[in-house]
Order: C-alpha cells, then sequence, then structure tokens
C-alpha cells in the first residue's frame, strides 16, 4: 500500500486541482490531503472564498482523494507524514525544491501545475460578472 500525502487551499475547485488529485492517485493506492484551514490561509496571505468545511465537502467528494485531515501549520508535516506512514510527499511544481528537506523520510515530487487556469484568475474573472 502506498500512501501519498499532499497539501493545499483547493480554493473554488477546478480542473487544475482535480487534474494534479488524479495525477496524484496514479503514484500509488491512497491518496490524503492536507487542507489549508481559514486560519492557516490567513497566515498564507489567501483570502479564502470557500470556508475549510465546504472545501472538505468537495475533496471528499473527488474519486481519487481517501481522506483529508486540517493543514494549520507550516511546521506540522514531519508529524503529518508519520501518522499517516506516508511514502510519497507530492505537490505543484510551484513549490518545486521548497520540500526536499522532507526527503529523509518519504518520496519527494514535484508535478507540474495546469497551465492557465487558477483560484486568482478565477476570483478574477468573477469580480467582472
Ligand atoms: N495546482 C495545479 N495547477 C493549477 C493550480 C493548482 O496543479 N493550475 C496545484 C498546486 O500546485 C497545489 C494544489 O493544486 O499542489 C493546490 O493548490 P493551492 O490550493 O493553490 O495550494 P497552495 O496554496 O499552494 O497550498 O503547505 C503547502 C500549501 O498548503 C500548499
Amino acid at each position: 500500500m502506498t500512501t501519498i500525502v499532499t497539501y493545499g487551499t483547493f480554493d473554488l475547485y477546478h480542473i487544475g486541482h482535480v487534474r494534479l488529485l488524479k495525477r496524484l492517485k496514479q503514484l500509488g493506492d491512497r491518496l490524503v490531503v492536507g487542507l489549508s484551514s481559514d486560519g492557516f490561509n490567513a497566515i498564507k496571505g489567501k483570502n479564502v472564498v470557500i470556508p475549510y468545511k465546504d472545501r472538505r465537502e468537495i475533496l471528499l467528494s473527488c474519486r481519487y482523494v481517501d481522506d483529508v485531515f486540517e493543514e494549520n501549520s507550516w511546521e506540522q508535516k514531519r508529524h503529518d507524514l508519520a501518522r499517516e506512514r506516508a511514502d510519497i510527499f507530492a505537490i505543484g511544481d510551484d513549490w518545486a525544491g521548497k520540500f526536499d528537506d522532507l526527503e529523509d523520510i518519504v518520496k519527494v515530487i514535484y508535478l507540474p501545475r495546469t497551465k492557465d487556469i487558477s483560484t486568482t484568475e478565477l476570483k478574477t474573472v468573477l469580480s467582472y460578472l
């Protein structure tokens, strides 16, 4: 059983998120997502549109996602990876290199982002409607 752990906000759920989750699941058997809490997003400098409980329900409805836990800090990853018995930490390549320090406990993989779609771009489009 190969377990993959990833993290993110997944606000305004879109095709870039779906494609990433699909590719993450193809890396193993069990995909667990550390979902950024509303409070942690404030720390990340993100103004989320969709509240955590709804973002969690949306992710759990995705066929590729097996479980979701709350991400409240930058520092919790090692603890999470041990608790989930993760084999792989994987995330989009906008984070390339940022989590290489985890290589001593898991395989770290950065996957190419989907071009021309982002929550920020969606917010801009929505603001003109
Ligand atoms: N993503 C993607 N393609 C896009 C947009 C996002 O592949 N067009 C990926 C990102 O690379 C990330 C995941 O979807 O792996 C979630 O993106 P965000 O919600 O923006 O996550 P982020 O704010 O980067 O949170 O501790 C790590 C952070 O919590 C990551």
